[in-house]
């Protein structure tokens, strides 16, 4: 039994397809609640995230919008985050992937207050590990991984507070690489399960490698979930729909895997954008998704052991 502690983050800003700001009142509406009541879990909504008014910062990369936006949202859910960490396990309802900015910092200052390693798990299309410098779409919905990896390029953003080392990150479902990431990846230990890694030997074996490290490490575990993680045949709700994503299945199992490792200590939800769903569908399956890692299947049976 968790008690889940169920945070809104309804930001917009981190990309240009307005409607993100619907998604923690879909996740409410799709049932998020109960269906972890369901599950045996307490739950507890603490509301949506309130940003302080935005300030006055800029930046030289002419291309980016919103920053200052940004920078206040970054600061208050990584305040809610980590304030959230020591009563139970957060789950950030977005809101666009630039919340990451905040909850990964937020999860990762808790990790340093315990002396425990932070890992992550990026279940998405893309890498997001543009800087602030390298973005040239300008999103910051492309940067939070980048951030949390102690890139440089980050001015006016607070420093991130405990860098997070290439070998705890891994990243599965990428199909969507710019070249700036490309180039800024090769030089770190990140692990990357692209859609090749993932139709070559599924997901399973480099899912538990991971999972096995975490593990020999005491380590705690943010998983961050973004809806173009999966097919747009599945999942039309969000606004940048990459082909070739994860079937219904490949995105259960790995949810199913999770919970049975007992290591996820912190969840994003992003980019769900209820504005371009259809009759719900793409919020009830990101629901159902967390029924899974929260421990819904239909059949025990004998697992692996994580110790
Ligand atoms: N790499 C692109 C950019 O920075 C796309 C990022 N879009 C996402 N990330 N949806 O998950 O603009
Ligand atoms: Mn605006
Ligand atoms: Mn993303
Ligand atoms: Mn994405």
């Amino acid at each position: 039994m968790t008690h889940c502690i169920l945070i809104g983050a309804p930001v917009d800003e981190g990309q240009r397809r307005p409607g993100c700001l619907m998604g923690p009142a879909a996740y409410r509406t799709a049932g998020l609640a109960t269906t972890l009541a369901a599950l045996g879990h307490t739950t507890e909504d603490r509301g949506d995230v309130i940003p302080a008014p935005p300030g006055q910062e800029s930046c030289a990369n002419a291309a980016v919008h919103h920053l200052p936006e940004t920078i206040a949202w970054t600061n208050a859910i990584r305040a809610a985050t980590q304030a959230a960490m020591p009563d139970g396990m957060p789950i950030i309802m977005g809101g666009d992937h630039s919340l990451a900015l905040g909850s990964v910092a937020g999860i990762a200052a808790f990790a340093a207050s315990q002396g425990r390693p932070q890992f992550v798990i990026w279940l998405d299309a893309h890498s997001d590990f543009h800087t602030v410098t390298s973005t040239t779409s300008g999103n910051l919905h492309g940067t939070p991984m980048a951030y949390a990896h102690g890139n440089a390029g980050f001015d006016p953003f607070p420093e991130f507070p405990a860098p997070i080392p290439g070998e705890n990150i891994c990243m599965f479902g990428i199909r969507s690489v710019d070249p700036a990431e490309h180039a800024a990846m090769q030089l770190t230990d990140i692990t990357v399960n692209d859609m090749r890694v993932l139709d070559e030997q599924g997901i399973v074996a480099p899912l538990r490698d991971f999972l096995d490290r975490v593990k020999a490490a005491n380590g705690l575990l943010h998983v961050s979930l973004d809806v173009d993680f999966l097919d747009p045949s599945i999942a039309p709700a969000v606004g940048t729909t990459v082909p070739g994503g994860t079937t219904f299945r490949e995105a259960h199992l790995v949810m199913e895997l999770l919970h049975e490792s007992g290591l996820v200590t912190s969840l994003d939800l992003v980019e769900l954008n209820p504005f371009l769903d259809e009759r719900g569908r793409t919020a009830k399956l990101m629901v159902d998704l967390v029924g899974s890692l929260m421990g819904r299947k239909v059949f025990d049976r004998p697992t692996r052991s994580y110790g």
